[in-house]
Parts: C-alpha cells; structure tokens; sequence
C-alpha cells in the first residue's frame, strides 16, 4: 500500500481488526508496518514456521500497519487488552514499556548486527528480571528483539558533523531518549505519524527522517530527500511482544513450539533484514540520484561522544530496571571486544 493512502485507509478501517472474532487456534499478530517491509517479511516466516509445526492446528493472522488503528498506541493498547495477543514494538513503544527506549541508545549495540539479535535474544538478556519486569508490569511478555538494520539518516543537506545538524528538523519516532539524542546532536527533532511522514518531508515540515534503507524504500520517503547518510549509530529494533495472560495460558507444547521459532527467528530474521536492506538500497539508487555518504570513523566518533551523556538520561528515566538491563548489554558488547582483539 502507498504511504500517502495508508492515512486514509487507517481512518476507514478505524479499530474494526481488533474487534473481530479471535479464536483459541488463531494466533493474530499486530505489526508496525506495511506489506512489503522487513517486519511483514519476518511476520511471514514466524506465520509459516508455526503453522507446520503445529500441523495446521494454529493458524496467524498478520495484521499489518493501517489495519489495527490510527497511532501505534492502539496497537500496543491491543496487544495489552489481548485482541492482538502477538506484536512488534519498537520505537513509540517507549511511551507504554519507558524501559524498551534502550533499543534506542545510539552507539550502544555491537557494529555486527547478527551478534546484536544474538545478545538481546540470550537469556541472560531477555530472561533477566530487569527485562521481563518491565514489561510484564505492563501485561506484556518480552518474547524476543529482531533488528531491522542499519538505522540510515536523510536530509536534504550532506551531514557529516554535528554542526550540519544544527536546528534541523529531523523527525524522530515518539520516544524521549530519541529526542534528547538528536537534541544533543544540535538538532531540532519532531515527531510525526508513520504514515503522515511522506507528505511532511515534501512539504519542509520535516528536514530528515530516520529509518532502515527497507523504510526509506517501501514508504517512498527516499523520492523527497537528497542524501542518505550512514552513521553506524544504531540499528532499528522491533521488540517481539506477547500479551502476559495469553502467553501465560498457552500449553507447555505450545509455550516450546513458540520459543524454539523464535529462536529460529533469530538467524532467519538476519537473513531477511540483510537481503530486504541491501536489495532495497539497489533499488533507491536505480530511482533516484540521492548522494549516498558514509560517514567516516572520526566523524562518527565526534557523534558518539554527544550521544555518550545520553544513556544517563535513559537510567534517570528509567531507574534501577533500566541500568541492569543496559549493564547486560553492555556487558556483553565488552566481552565480544575482548574477544575481537
Ligand atoms: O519510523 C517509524 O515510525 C516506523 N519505522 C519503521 C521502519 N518501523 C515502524 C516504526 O514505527
């Protein structure tokens, strides 16, 4: 579906998705974006591992971007109240798991983004009381976290110091530690709907977007933006969430058959997202002229050293819950240096 029809279609869907019947063999499953993205894309696999593993017993409904509501709160609102039992939740999660924004923290996550899906899936990260508290305080189980890639910057100036970022009016997905990030770059970020981002961008109502290059792809935003920046500074990452009382009633053979495909997810999901990211970056370079800039390491590093303070802020926000689960990270990010060197 085109970007500039999903408002209008989210509008004449209204919530009917997550009125309609779900039985105990239909597993519906909320996701954050469009046909044609790396969540569907991961949504599709998950959809096609369960249903051969349970011989046809269960069957998932995907539910993609526009079919569940008009703002992504309806969305986690449904996967909370269990008319969605299963979801995505990344960025504007922030607002209902304030715990989940460490996806978020820029230059945190290890530069190899198989070994970042392999830390936040171990059990030493996704088991962990911090972790499962919080979202479990909210109805929510934790079920896993599947990079989308890259996080790649747009604008319709080169950027390659903070300064280029002075006052600019990049959008950012509805999460604080994403402002204050951009607001330590010397930006000026604004929040704006998914789906109203396309129109935003041709208008100058924003100056620069942040997305996966699958995003600036499949949404258009790439044919209203001049360059594409590589930062390295984080990845996209979409939480795997379950409502609490839904994952807690599931049988034992059930509760196996969903933790070992995600597990498989894992791998496969890394596939996905690689394949989508660079075949889609082919794509956006065939189609436009957009100035591809890869930022070099000591350009990169005069934006790690503002983005630094930041995960300060996380834990102030956050509190105690939120330091151990950003230590395990870090932990492991540490350990993983040690060994490359
Ligand atoms: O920027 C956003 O709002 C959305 N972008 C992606 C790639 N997925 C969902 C997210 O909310």
């Amino acid at each position: 579906m085109q970007l500039r029809n999903i408002v209008l279609s989210i509008t004449a869907l209204g919530l009917v998705g997550v009125a309609s019947t779900a039985s105990a063999d239909t597993w519906r499953f909320g996701l954050e974006e469009t046909e044609g993205s790396v969540q569907y894309g991961y949504a599709e696999e998950f959809k096609k591992l369960i249903e051969e593993k349970s011989d046809g017993d269960i069957t998932v409904e995907l539910l993609p971007y526009g079919s569940w509501g008009s703002s992504y709160s309806a969305l986690y609102d449904a996967i909370q109240s269990g008319a969605i039992p299963l979801g995505f939740g990344s960025g504007f999660l922030g607002g209902t798991v304030p715990e989940s924004q460490l996806m978020s923290l820029n230059y945190v996550m290890p530069n190899d983004q198989m070994e970042t899906a392999e830390i936040l899936n171990s059990d030493d990260f996704l088991k962990s009381d911090a972790w499962q508290d919080s979202f479990r305080e909210r109805g929510l189980v934790p079920l896993g976290a599947l990079p989308e890639g890259y996080q790649v910057w747009t604008a319709n100036k080169e950027i390659r110091t903070p300064e280029d970022m002075d006052n600019l009016q990049i959008r950012v997905m509805d999460n604080s530690l994403l402002r204050s990030t951009y607001e330590a770059y010397g930006a000026s970020p604004i929040t704006i709907a998914y789906g109203e981002l396309y129109s935003a961008l041709q208008q100058g109502q924003a100056e620069g977007n942040i997305q996966p290059v699958f995003a600036h792809e499949n949404m258009g935003f790439y044919e209203v933006q001049d360059y594409m920046i590589f930062a390295e500074q984080s990845q996209f990452i979409a939480n795997f969430i379950g409502n609490e009382e839904w994952y807690d009633d599931l049988s034992d053979d059930q509760r196996e058959m969903l933790e070992s495909t995600l597990d498989e997810m894992v791998q496969k999901g890394h596939d996905i997202q690689t394949q989508f990211n660079s075949e889609r970056l082919e794509t956006i370079k065939d189609k436009s002229d957009i100035s591809i800039v890869h930022l070099d390491e000591n350009e990169r590093n005069a934006f790690r050293k503002l983005a630094e303070p930041v995960r300060q802020a996380y834990v102030d926000m956050v509190g105690e819950r939120g330091q151990k689960a950003l230590d395990i990270v870090l932990d492991h990010v540490d350990r993983s240096d040690d060994k490359a060197e």
